[in-house]
């Protein structure tokens, strides 16, 4: 394709990609993928023929539509064009992306703007599960400034708060995908989770790390890698997820006692550490930290009504979650995020 192709680019949350209008993209899937690839500049460390940031959490693109389903105004395709290698999957969803669907929607001409706050009901198709964003539209024009602070994002921006409904069980069919809380994996226990995001939580100290190390540094250390890839494999296929060789799911969060918050994380996505923790994967971990008998328990600090405001460290600060856990079931879980239009324009092959 030697023509441009209508695109937005916009940080959502701690991610940063493309956002397309489905009709803008080939129907195509391969077509769509190796025109995804060419934009990003994958496969290549540098991503230096593309737009991609080198760096997983800036080689992600949104795939937006009207929807036809009642009471949902968007629907949301998650796609994560990953940087060394020649894939796109579509095989996991991004809270973080999902940030900026609202405002782009709007934007596109999607869903009309209120005055003030408009809400914006996101069908995830990747997972099949509905988000509900609100974006801030005052004089019914999207803002994107404003005094939201998010870690992990310097600065301050309109704030956009999102809830989700029914994502237990997102990819892997339960929230509990063996149905134990705690399992031995390889020699180590885990608790596998599907709270809106598959995640493997192991004690970071069963994997001989204290938690509170930088980033670079457990990327550095090739054994903690190979040992982590070696118990994701396995996980995989407990988890319903099969072989997950070439997906960026489940995610593998190492977990700590805090310091102010909830708990300490460490996760790998999962072959690069997160500066910070997924939307999605913030939530999964959150949750099991409310569920008894998990890894966390004995770590994980959630006060006396085990739900309500969760803070989940990560090396660049905190994740707030709000959930709550009652009789097995995930009843509520929502976030605070913020997002911003970078550019808008066409993007060439
Ligand atoms: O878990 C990174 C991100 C994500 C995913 C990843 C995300 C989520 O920070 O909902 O947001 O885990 O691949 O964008």
């Amino acid at each position: 394709m030697s023509d441009g192709v209508r695109c937005m680019w916009m940080r959502g949350g701690t991610s940063k990609g493309g956002y397309f209008l489905a009709e803008d993209l080939p129907a195509d899937v391969r077509a769509r993928d190796a025109f995804l690839m060419r934009i990003m500049g994958s496969p290549d460390m540098r991503q230096i023929d593309g737009m991609g940031g080198a760096d997983p959490l800036s080689s992600k693109v949104a795939v937006v539509k009207r929807s036809e389903r009642v009471g949902v105004d968007v629907e949301f395709l998650f796609l994560q064009v990953f940087v060394d290698r020649p894939l796109v999957t579509d095989a996991q969803n991004c809270g973080n992306i999902l940030a900026g669907v609202g405002p782009f929607a709007i934007e596109r001409g999607l869903v009309s703007a209120r005055d003030g706050e408009t809400p914006v009901v996101i069908y995830m198709e990747n997972t099949g599960q509905v988000a509900e964003a609100m974006v801030q539209t005052p004089g019914g024009v999207v803002r994107y400034d404003g005094a939201a602070a998010i870690d992990g994002v310097p600065g301050r921006a309109a704030p956009v708060p999102i809830a989700f409904r029914d994502t237990a069980g997102s990819s892997c069919g339960a929230l509990l995908p063996t149905g134990n809380v705690l399992d031995v994996v390889e020699g180590v226990e885990v608790t596998m989770i599907d709270n809106g995001m598959p995640c493997v939580l192991l004690r970071a100290a069963d994997m001989g790390i204290t938690g509170a190390e930088d980033p670079a540094a457990l990327e550095a250390d090739e054994t903690l890698r190979a040992r982590l890839e070696e118990i994701r494999l396995a996980c995989g296929h407990l988890m319903n997820l099969g072989d997950v060789s070439d997906m960026s799911v489940p995610k593998m969060t190492m977990i700590s006692a805090p310091g102010q918050g909830t708990i300490a994380t460490r996760t790998f996505i999962p072959h690069r550490c997160h500066k910070a923790i997924g939307v999605l994967g913030a939530v999964s971990v959150a949750t099991a930290c409310l569920v008894p008998g998990s890894v966390a328990e004995g770590l994980a600090q959630v006060g006396e009504g085990r739900g309500g405001a969760l803070s989940v460290e990560h090396p660049t600060g905190e994740m707030t979650v709000v959930a709550t856990v009652e009789a097995g079931e995930v009843t509520r879980a929502a976030i605070l995020r913020t997002a911003r239009k970078l550019m808008d324009g066409e993007v060439f092959a």
